[in-house]
């Protein structure tokens, strides 16, 4: 038997082929990651959401197909494409900066371009464009050299650019028309097998929009990933349950949810860069969101759309490093941590309101979070409570409280029944979020 099935039969195998790899521990880079860096960069910076002078509705990277351009058309962005700017260290650097642990590149979104030199299409960066480098290969060895993960996302089923992918119906009519196992077979899987092959690591493979994606059709994606990079994560929109949940776009959900999972989302309100979207979150509010998405169980994919130069938007730099900044103090208090024990925190159901579908709003409560581990709570404050923090309903015992910020500066703590009060300084040690630790024993 060959070893591959081998492992496969076993469980997974490590990336040197030998030891085999429990899923448990194929997901600890992911569960102690939670914040990663996700860039949507493709031909469509190129009009930024304009086309023929007329501003598209709509998120960036999907203009081909709000505009209706013909492939034709949308083909000869390629031949004006050079990111002279490009600097893959530089990106990799935000990253690090802003305490992200793992970057999410487009390898090929929608429209069917190539982000790196491939051998399976020449519609690629390296053939179509006076660029000619393959930025991927850069990122790669930028990555490796400070020590990121580097996955990718790949458009599996919608290739606005081939006449047998799904989504483009005003150059090749409808979808149920398609030899779509054509597409899958000479186009999506070689490009598959060849990020996996030829880019080092690969710690996952982002898919999307599973259109027309059946069982078997996502077993042979399966089957290629477990073959070619056993510790390669499958995200949760290839078509069948992949190595952990994808949530939807910038939806965050209201309560702890088990198992691992994902919330992918954007800056703005564009994944590809748009010259005239500048609705951009704020620091305070990218924090809040991270906190949030940790102390109910989840990671954090956070997007940039670079430009057409190849630079990462400047709002986009500055508020990443802003929440890196936060990190570089409270960091302890995220990395590798679990969800909140309580939930009350997290808000409540309003049973007098209801949504357009009839559903009672939850209203959520935004003045503190928390998130654990073991013989720790730790207590992100959002809103200063004042001379004291109450908490109830805390079985363990505090045996020690202090903020992150001033790690010897120790709090008076109270502790009645299941009531602890924690006396505070009086104003907060950070305008983003102040974190309270409680070291804790079993009562
Ligand atoms: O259609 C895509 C979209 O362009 C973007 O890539 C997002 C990122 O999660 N995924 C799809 C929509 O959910």
């Amino acid at each position: 038997m060959k070893l591959s099935v081998v492992c496969a039969a076993l469980a997974v195998c490590s990336l040197a082929g030998a030891q085999p790899l429990s899923q448990d521990a194929k997901m600890k880079w992911f569960r102690e990651a939670k914040f990663g860096l996700f860039i949507h960069w493709g031909l469509y910076a190129i009009p930024a959401g304009e086309w023929k002078g007329q501003a598209i509705p709509g998120i960036g990277e999907w203009i081909m197909n709000r505009a209706k351009i013909p492939v034709k058309e949308y083909e000869g962005l390629a031949s004006q494409f050079n990111p002279v700017k490009f600097n893959a260290d530089e990106w990799v650097k935000l990253a690090e900066d802003a305490g992200m642990k793992y970057i999410v590149i487009t390898s090929k979104h929608h429209d069917g371009f190539a982000m790196y030199g491939s051998k399976a299409s020449s519609y690629n960066i390296v053939d179509a464009t006076p660029f000619k480098r393959d930025p991927i290969k850069e990122l790669a060895a930028a990555c490796a050299r400070r020590k990121i993960r580097l996955g990718f996302y790949y458009s599996q089923a919608q290739d606005w650019h081939e006449p047998n992918g799904a989504g483009n119906s005003w150059d090749f009519g409808p979808d149920d028309k398609k030899d779509f196992d054509q597409y899958l077979r000479t186009k999506a899987e070689p490009q598959v097998r060849e990020l996996l092959s030829g880019y080092g690591p690969v710690c996952l493979i982002w898919f999307d929009t599973p259109y027309l994606m059946n069982k078997e059709r996502s077993q042979r994606f399966i089957d290629m990933v477990h073959q070619l990079q056993p510790a390669t994560l499958i995200d949760g929109r290839l078509g069948s349950a992949g190595d952990y949940r994808s949530m939807g776009d910038n939806a965050i959900p209201n309560n702890v949810v088990e198992g691992y999972w994902e919330v992918p989302a954007t800056l703005n309100r564009t994944w590809g860069y748009k010259k005239d979207d500048n609705e951009w979150k704020t620091p305070e509010d990218l924090t809040f969101k991270l906190v949030d998405i940790v102390s109910k169980g989840g990671n954090y994919l956070l997007n940039v759309g670079p430009t057409a130069e190849g630079v990462i938007p400047q709002p986009s730099q500055t508020n990443l490093r802003a929440v890196g900044k936060w990190l570089k103090v409270n960091g302890e208090a995220i990395y590798g941590a679990g969800p909140t024990p309580f939930g009350d925190e997290l808000g409540a159901t309003d049973k007098t309101r209801t949504d357009k579908n009839g559903r009672p709003v939850f209203v959520p409560a935004t003045a503190w979070r928390c998130t654990t581990k073991p013989g720790r709570l730790y207590i992100h404050l959002f809103k200063w409570p004042g001379a004291s923090f109450e908490l109830n309903g805390l079985k363990d015992k505090v045996i020690k409280a202090y903020l992150l910020s001033n790690r010897r500066g120790t709090l008076k703590v109270k502790q009645v029944g299941d009531k602890l009060t924690v006396a505070l300084p009086r104003q907060p040690a950070d305008p983003l979020a102040t974190v309270l630790a409680l070291e804790t024993r079993a009562n």
